[in-house]
């Protein structure tokens, strides 16, 4: 029987820029999480570690974020990890494995050729990426294991032909499903794809699985933050995959339509049943009343306390001002009610949205003065 722990995309040294101040949070927690993974593979009894490519985000990752990730394969020096190198982080002459700290890890192996590697009984067949343009499918490189012993395992890097796209020549890294019955191998590990998938070969079973990022990257990704337990008793089984949370970091996009000032104590409704999440995107689009700005944001501010990182995107949204003068509120100052009517005159006559924005929020500005706010 053989137990191993699938992993990949840790894409360490990603830059998270579009996150703003959260980008440095996102950066630290994806090193720190490669622990936690090797803590699951300790507590499970894992013969080994197979880290599926994109380690690193690109091959000039920095000697610092090298040293971060290789003192947490040292502490865990007891587990046996090999590591396939990805697009991000190919092979070739710039190839970061080049280093010569990389020499050096004990329990790490690159796996830097085709060439079959036996663990223990079991043989790995890794098909490492040389080149981001690879065209070829690689998979077509393994070669024909049924009528040998022991479980062979497949250890690849690229998309999966079929899953969202019937021909190879539309998708990068082409990898052939069929190769499970072609080559005979158990089993199919993959990375590239930043979400937990299993897909079944063309017996129906599942032996083709791409554990995912091990901690989620952006806010459109789903089932991402797990690491696969493996466990296949013998050759031809059926493989059990078990995917477990490793990743730490909570995300929340969420949308919401504003159509009037009841929409105010709509979204409080909604956004009660999210507390604590570390990566909160809000994005409120339609419209709302100018003089309920005010609250709104009162809201927001509130809501910003309940959350690691709270971001507000209003792109979408526009603040209604009544321009005609029967609409008019008295704002208890004949200076400031002339300055109304003025501004509200401007606006009338306004087409240019920028324009137009820059009149409201004097507007807005006015209201608050009245207010005494
Ligand atoms: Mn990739």
């Amino acid at each position: 029987m053989v137990r191993f722990i699938q992993t990949s995309d840790w894409q360490i040294g990603m830059k998270a820029g579009g996150l703003g101040d959260a980008g440095f949070i996102v950066r630290e927690k994806r090193i720190e999480s490669i622990a936690k993974i090797l803590e699951i593979a300790k507590q499970n009894k894992s013969d080994f570690v197979l880290i599926c490519g994109d380690v690193f985000e690109h091959n000039m990752v920095s000697s610092e974020d090298v040293s971060k990730v290789v003192s947490i394969f040292n502490k865990y020096s007891d587990i046996s990890l090999y590591l396939l190198p990805g697009n991000h982080d190919s092979l070739g002459p710039d190839s970061v494995y080049n280093r010569d700290i990389f020499s050096r890890i004990p329990n790490l192996t690159i796996l830097r050729t085709c060439e079959p590697l036996e663990v223990n009984g079991t043989t790995l067949y890794p098909l490492p990426i040389e080149s981001y343009y690879q065209k070829e499918v690689q998979t077509d490189k393994l070669q024909y294991v049924k009528e040998l012993e022991g479980v062979h395992i497949g250890v690849a890097h690229g998309s999966l032909i079929g899953a969202f796209h019937s021909s190879h020549e539309e998708i990068d890294l082409p990898i052939d499903p069929s190769c499970i019955e072609k080559s005979g191998i158990d089993y199919l590990a993959l990375g590239h794809w930043h979400s937990y998938r299993e897909f079944t070969d063309d017996n129906g079973v599942k032996r083709i699985a791409y554990s995912g990022t091990h901690e989620q990257t952006r806010y459109d990704e789903d089932s991402a933050g797990y690491c696969l337990l493996v466990e296949i008793n013998e050759k031809g089984d059926t493989p059990k995959i078990t995917p477990i949370r490793c990743g730490e970091l909570t995300w929340k996009s969420f949308d919401f339509e504003m159509k009037d000032a009841a929409s105010l104590n709509e979204l409080t409704k909604h956004m009660e049943s999210f507390r604590g999440v570390d990566m909160f995107r809000l994005n409120l689009f339609g419209e709302i009343p100018l003089e309920n700005r005010d609250e709104l944001e009162n809201i927001l501010e509130y809501q910003k306390t309940l959350h690691s990182n709270f971001r507000i995107k209003t792109d979408g949204l526009q603040y209604i001002v009544p321009v005609s003068p029967d609409e008019v509120k008295e704002l208890g100052d004949p200076t400031l009610n002339q300055t109304d009517r003025y501004l509200r005159s401007l606006l009338r006559a306004e087409d240019d949205t920028k324009k137009r924005d820059v009149i409201i929020e004097a507007l807005s500005k006015l209201h608050r003065l009245a207010k005494g706010s």
